[in-house]
């Protein structure tokens, strides 16, 4: 048995079972190249943040109005957190207590709509998320969801349909942002249509905030009502999510989280937020953000001259969406034989997909967590070889090669350290 990569002595001693989970867990994240979009690693400062005694305190309210007592610390780490965030997205206002995403985007619809109203957001196939007013959430059932999606020819959002769309629906909310858009997001264009059609413009940048906050894609300041983000993806944070905003929906946003939605917030987690704006606010912090770019728009570049179709023709940011019809494998089976492979990705409905959400024609990919890992764009060729090569194994049913392909990666994992895991 290897030795684990970090002692968990307190662990081991009374749940070895959750320990040796943990462990192996630890060591499957050292050991494979995670191109999963939406995830990343945190640093070893953030880690130890999310695990403190902060967990033990209930604090319900804001700072200074708790409806419990003994918050002379957590009212400051609070307010060191809500301080980071408004200061790093140039919002007026911010809540850092959403549990996540989810949550914060249903305390939106809270703050702005009656049950029935009606939402304009980006279909889920298209790029979108669940929580845009999609059929199947609570946000497409208890709400009037109507949707946008992308051109067929651009695979790009058309902002004529969008403002036709606004126009004649007349939705209270429009949300701008999504899962799997790899294309740079026109803040200004959207804010320009809600305008238009008397709509709260909400900038969901839950993949692009740590971009945002390094100046790696524009920010949604100038142009949003409010900007929900998650706190785990790019930005580098623990799960988590925050709820900036305008100074005029202020009070709506907080009543809407808080009592609306959620009891007492997860203090640990406002700990280790704070610390991931800190370190976001750091000198390093840019130079990370433009290397995902380089790196996801490097590794675009090695696919496309491999033959895989990318959606949109490539990227502006940290994601890539494949469509693999032309490949003659579906997503989920090249997902499971590039999992097999050491590489983690995810598969992916694309654009007008004809195939179901659950076996769909795409794969997801990016490079926020590979970046973290140091690894530079000279060796985005090797990695769109392994999956060239694992797609057509894939295909073929050539498990050799996955499994020669799994120690290569191997290899160059043990080259790149993950941050928050020390080389054992
Ligand atoms: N599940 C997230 C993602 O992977 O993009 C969005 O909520």
């Amino acid at each position: 048995m290897t030795a684990p990569l970090i002692r968990h002595s307190a662990l081991a001693s009374a749940d070895p079972e959750i320990a040796a989970l943990v462990s192996a867990e630890e060591r499957l994240q050292a050991d494979t190249l995670r191109l999963i979009p939406s995830e990343n690693y945190v640093s070893a400062a953030v880690l130890e943040a999310s695990g403190t005694v902060l967990q033990n305190k209930y604090s319900e309210g804001y700072a200074g109005k708790r409806y419990y007592e003994g918050q002379q610390n957590i009212d400051q780490v609070e307010t060191l957190a809500v301080e980071r965030a408004k200061a790093l997205f140039r919002m007026d206002h911010a809540n850092v207590q959403p549990y996540s995403g989810s949550p914060a985007n249903l305390a939106v619809y809270l703050a702005f709509l009656k049950p029935g109203d009606t939402v304009l957001g980006m279909s889920l196939p298209m790029g979108g998320h669940l929580t845009h007013g999609w059929g199947v959430s609570a946000t497409g059932s208890w709400f009037r969801g109507v949707q946008y999606g992308v051109r067929r020819d651009s695979g790009r959002v058309d902002l004529d349909e969008v403002r036709d769309l606004a126009l004649a629906e007349r939705p209270k909310v429009i949300f701008c942002g999504g899962t799997a858009v790899p294309r740079t997001i026109d803040f200004a264009g959207f804010a320009e249509i809600a305008r238009e059609a008397g709509a709260v413009l909400v900038a969901d940048v839950a993949h692009i905030a740590g971009l945002i906050a390094g100046g790696a894609h524009p920010s949604p300041a100038p142009y949003a009502d409010v900007v929900s983000t998650t706190t785990h993806k790019t930005l580098r944070g623990p799960r988590g999510a925050m709820l900036l905003s305008r100074a005029e929906h202020a009070r709506a946003i907080d009543r809407a989280v808080f009592p609306g939605l959620q009891g007492g917030p997860h203090n640990q987690t406002t700990a280790a937020i704070a610390v991931a704006l800190k370190e976001a606010a750091g000198a390093g912090f840019s130079g990370y953000a433009h290397q995902v770019v380089a790196n996801a728009q490097a590794l675009g570049e090695e696919l496309a001259a491999r033959g895989f179709d990318l959606v949109s023709g490539g990227t502006d940011n940290h994601l890539l969406l494949i469509d693999l019809t032309g490949k003659g494998v579906s997503g989920k089976i090249a997902a499971k034989a590039l999992d097999r492979a050491g590489i983690v990705v995810n598969y992916n409905t694309v654009p007008y997909d004809t195939r179901k959400p659950f076996d769909p024609s795409g794969i997801r990919i990016g490079t926020p967590a590979l970046t973290s890992r140091g690894i530079p764009a000279s060796e985005m060729g090797a990695v769109a070889h392994w999956i060239d090569l694992v797609v057509d194994a894939a295909r073929t049913g050539d498990e050799a090669t996955i499994t020669k392909v799994r120690a290569e990666v191997k290899t160059l994992m043990d080259a790149y350290p993950a941050p928050g895991l020390p080389v054992a």
